[in-house]
């Protein structure tokens, strides 16, 4: 108790008999434009850090690992997502202070995200991935349609159990304004008894429903096509709409999210629109696009091809 009073008054001491103490910088910074797109230069500015001593050093480091140097720089991050950066400063005393701010990188309107057409055939069933729980390896292949859209995604379970592939993407922090748009074009080949395909465009995890986005079902053993909604316990509630897929013939199906709502469309005619539940896009970490198909017979199969998803407006 003796030492710390005594180093205590030594340093009051210190200070108030010298008047030639000067405050350290105080680190700040900004940056501009306002809105920082993926690939594109923004610039950083430190002029806005203070100090009664000249400044003489500013370090920059970027939570991807970047670093630069100097009052004023110019910098990119190559892909969309949330950062942060920080700020560092010397003076010319030795004394230093940080400021650190967050960033959200977003992607261009207009940007492909995934654009899968099957072109590469047996290689694009490797990108697309059996899901195990449900089929065996041999349910689906790549087959080649003359005069339509070449090589396409062949899905026919042979027995009552669904086959599903899948195919993981990032889906990029989406602006105000700005949505994500998934489309897939398929073509059934229904005639027989019980068959059921599956275009669900961004699920969380594959084995939950749990804080998925809504997706497109038909199965005409319930006579007809839905659009499902999952809540936020992971069960989901059909609509029914009264679309009827024809056979032999592709149809394209779209999501349009945005952070608040969705609405659904077949071949650009809308069919469903609604509120989403809660704020799934805030979260910009793995989304899932499954597809799939379940029949009892042989003569119960899918096609799936141009599964694609872009940043809109
Ligand atoms: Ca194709």
């Amino acid at each position: 108790m003796v030492i710390l009073c005594g180093a205590t008054a030594v340093l009051l001491f210190a200070v108030a008999g010298c008047e030639l103490v000067q405050p350290g910088p105080a680190a700040d910074f900004s940056i501009s434009p306002i809105v920082i797109y993926a690939g594109e230069t923004f610039e950083l500015d430190g002029s806005v850090a203070v100090g009664s001593a000249s400044i003489v050093s500013y370090r920059w480091s970027f939570s991807d690992g970047q670093t630069l140097v100097g009052r004023q720089v110019n910098a990119t991050f190559p892909f969309p997502g949330t950062y942060s950066i920080a700020l560092t400063v010397e003076d010319a005393n030795g004394n230093r202070d940080s400021e650190t701010h967050q960033v959200i990188v977003y992607t261009r309107t207009g940007t492909v995200i995934l654009n899968e057409n099957f072109a590469d055939g047996d290689l694009a069933l490797a990108r697309w991935v059996l899901d195990p729980t449900w089929a065996s390896a041999n349910d689906a292949q790549i087959e080649f349609i003359l005069g339509g859209p070449g090589n396409a995604l062949y899905v026919h379970s042979a027995a009552s159990r669904w086959h599903r592939r899948y195919h993981a993407i990032e889906l990029p922090p989406l602006r105000v304004g700005q949505k994500a748009v998934f489309s897939c074009r398929i073509m059934a080949l229904r005639n027989q008894d019980f068959h059921t395909y599956l275009f669900a465009p961004a699920r969380a995890e594959l084995d939950t429903l749990v804080g998925s986005l809504p997706y497109f079902l038909f199965s005409n053993e319930r006579d007809g096509s839905y659009v499902h909604i999952p809540t936020r316990l992971g069960t989901d509630i059909g609509h029914l709409i009264s679309y009827e897929p024809d056979v032999y013939r592709w149809h394209t199906y779209t999501f349009v999210y945005d952070r608040d709502s969705f609405e659904f469309f077949i071949d650009d005619v809308s069919w469903l629109d609604g509120a989403l539940d809660g704020d799934v896009f805030d979260d910009s970490s793995i989304w899932t696009i499954l597809i799939g198909e379940e029949s009892l017979t042989e003569t119960c199969n899918a096609y799936f091809d141009d599964i694609r998803v872009t940043i809109q407006e």
